[in-house]
């Protein structure tokens, strides 16, 4: 299953005919530099390319006033200077003689993806359109918006598809205060903004963008608002808003479809929003995305008025819909106390409304961290971008050289290798995962076994052959990730020698995610260059900051909570090179379970991901494993359930212990809030 990008030319044809600062930045080459871009990558190639429709006038009437409707049909005869003085009548409009051929191209399109991703066609896509669509609204154009897009598409996919639980997602740094406004009472479409917000002093200055304007009457809760209070957000803080707020939401309300106003002027060096999130940030926006609604995501751009930074942040996002592992984020890892701020005050404002968001707050626990950020090993994905710091100072000359430098990591050119026990298990694979056949060499493979007494008999020295093969190859770039079926007797001593065979062969620091019963190797050393993380130990514990171990939830919301609020945060605040996944003896996942730890874990480590799968395990696991390491959609969890009480304060307690360390555990800002002294 593909990916569709939905386009026309003639929506290029809309300009402004004269002097006006504020919309001159919404130009036709948004669009041609972004397709270019995508076709000299490749990548518009690899979608199935559909040319956008016309919107009828009865599409356009699920959102839009007759009349409103009326006036823009219009515009198409009006001279130069009636349609400025036309313009003149909204806040940060312009009108064309083709805006409303463009307009009606733009719905259009986000309405044939729609129909493309529910009939089946292809899996996600993703429609470049202008005008935009967020600030629009019933009977008014808004911030260069004439038609909502986003919201006739959500009405469309209730009325054609019958669907009952849409989510939207407007990462654009604008409110998309129009959408709000035609769902704010609305239950069935959960609508989700971040935005440039400095305490109201930011266009479109309204009240109802802060924390606290939740929905209304059936729809409380149903909006959610994110206000960014200052300039200068980036990676750190999108990825935090995600796993902190969108998330724990977005599972909660469990979505059908998946639709993104895909604004780009949060991203580095736009003009508008004065943010630092850099183009990769939306290759893993977007890959967490994945995981809802079985994969059907539906990106409408939105803003983006960077030509550059628009059209790499379109590509990561479309190469991400294709399923292609996202690059590594650089830089620290760490938010911004005003973003924690604002995290803080709007999972205080949705609490009542969201059983994911209650009582997990914790109070930090202030004690001098023993591991300063500066003082850790830097990897080998961070080093070659001396230019970063610089860049993100705006100033002009290092963002361009930012932005101009070809990307690291080259995407493998095999995405996904596996050494199944069974190989009739590759029949479910998709074609294009390698069955690998390759082995260690043996002298190398004995030599690594030699003190582990569980590696002595010939199977299991098979098995870490392949194992070990299978590590030599995503170090050395041939491959992306891969799965290795481990003997269940020798689990543990497979595991440890897999991780002294990273750490030695070439990985900076190493992610260890191991499941059920898996002590850690007792002489590993504590030199932050690995981090020991245990579900399903006996008791929640922190032996050290490189040394957790956590029981494993009972419930669906418990699982989730582990994911979101423990797990990730802690592998984002890691960047590890390389994540281990070791699925050891009654480990007691749900196959959805391990899938989905598997898909979000692909993002940490720039998709360099190697499961170690327990013998005893399911043969559907190693295969579902291998499809969400593929890039194919994670399966249903089921329906969400609240995590019990002790779950919940295992959890609490661990973050309290592991925040001083790992910045993207927190929630809260350590200079503000109850208890933190
Ligand atoms: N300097 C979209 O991004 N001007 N619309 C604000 C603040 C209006 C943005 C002025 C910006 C409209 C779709
Ligand atoms: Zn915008």
């Amino acid at each position: 299953m593909g990916t569709a990008l939905v386009y026309h030319e003639d929506m290029t044809a809309a300009r402004l005919l004269w002097d006006d600062p504020e919309c001159e930045i919404e130009c036709p080459e948004r669009l041609t530099t972004a397709l270019e871009r995508l076709q000299q990558r490749g990548l518009e190639q690899r979608c199935l390319q559909l040319a956008a429709r016309e919107a009828s006038e009865a599409e356009l009437g699920l959102v839009h006033s007759p009349e409103y409707v009326a006036l823009v049909r219009g515009t198409q005869a009006l001279g130069t200077g009636e349609l400025q003085t036309l313009s003149g009548q909204y806040d940060a409009v312009y009108f064309h003689p083709s805006t409303f051929h463009c307009a009606r191209l733009a719905v259009g399109a986000a309405l044939q993806l729609v129909d493309a991703v529910l009939a089946g066609a292809v899996r996600n896509g993703l429609a470049l359109v202008r005008p935009p669509g967020h600030h629009s609204q019933r009977a008014a154009a808004n911030g260069f918006c004439v038609f909502n897009n986003v919201a006739i598409a959500a009405k469309h996919a209730q009325r054609q598809h019958g669907l009952h639980r849409i989510l939207i997602v407007d990462w654009d740094v604008h409110h998309g205060q129009g959408i709000q406004y035609i769902f704010e009472d609305d239950p069935s479409v959960l609508y989700f903004s971040w935005h440039r917000y400095e305490h109201g002093r930011f266009w479109p200055y309204l009240r109802e963008s802060d924390a606290d304007a939740v929905g209304q009457g059936p729809g409380l809760g149903f909006t959610v608002n994110l206000p960014w209070n200052q300039v200068g957000m980036g990676n750190a803080d999108y990825v935090a808003a995600f796993l902190h707020v969108l998330l724990p939401v977005a599972f909660e309300f469990n979505p059908e479809l998946v639709l993104v106003s895909a604004g780009f002027d949060s991203a580095i060096g736009d003009p508008e929003g004065q943010m630092q999130a850099t183009p990769e940030c939306f290759a893993h926006l977007t890959q967490l995305l994945q995981v809802l609604a079985g994969g059907r995501v539906c990106a409408v751009l939105e803003g983006g008025y960077h030509l550059e930074s628009l059209s790499q942040s379109v590509c990561m996002m479309v190469q991400a819909l294709l399923g292609d592992p996202a690059p590594p984020l650089l830089g620290p890892m760490v938010p911004h106390g005003s973003a924690l701020e604002s995290i803080q005050s709007v999972r205080v404002a949705q609490g009542p409304h969201w059983m994911s968001l209650q009582q997990q707050g914790v109070a930090p626990v202030l004690s001098p961290s023993p591991h300063s950020p500066e003082g850790r090993p830097s990897s080998l994905l961070l080093t070659g971008r001396p230019e970063f710091k610089a860049a993100a100072t705006q100033d002009v000359a290092a963002l361009s050289s930012l932005l101009d430098q070809p990307r690291l990591n080259p995407t493998p050119p095999v995405r996904t290798a596996v050494a199944l026990a069974a190989p009739d298990a590759a029949l479910a694979l998709p074609s294009d995962v390698l069955c690998e056949e390759g082995s260690a060499p043996q002298e190398e493979t004995q030599a690594w076994a030699r003190p582990h007494e569980a590696l002595a008999q010939d199977r299991a020295l098979t098995a870490l052959g392949k194992v070990l093969y299978l590590l030599d190859r995503i170090l050395d770039g041939q491959v992306s990730s891969g799965i290795a079926v481990t003997p269940a007797c020798a689990a543990a001593a497979t595991l440890d020698v897999a991780i002294r065979c990273g750490l030695s062969h070439g990985a900076q620091r190493l992610l260890c995610l191991a499941v059920g019963q898996l002590d850690r190797p007792p002489d590993l050393t504590d030199d932050g260059r690995n981090l020991w993380l245990n579900i399903g130990g006996k008791e929640a514990a922190a032996l050290s900051m490189f040394h957790v171990s956590v029981p494993l939830p009972g419930t669906t919301g418990g699982f989730l909570s582990c994911v979101l609020a423990l797990v990730l945060p802690l592998a984002y605040s890691f960047q590890p090179d390389l994540v281990l996944v070791a699925l050891g003896p009654a480990h007691g996942l749900r196959d959805p379970q391990a899938a989905l730890l598997a898909a979000l874990l692909r993002g940490p480590a720039g998709g360099r991901v190697l499961a170690l799968v327990d013998e005893e395990s399911t043969p559907q696991l190693a295969v579902v494993l291998a499809r969400v390491l593929h890039g194919e959609a994670a399966p249903s969890l089921g329906p969400f359930s609240m995590a019990s009480p002790e779950d919940v304060q295992a959890l609490m307690q661990l973050r309290g212990q592991l925040e001083p360390r790992w910045k993207m555990l927190q929630v809260a800002s350590e200079a503000g809030g109850p208890g933190s002294g």
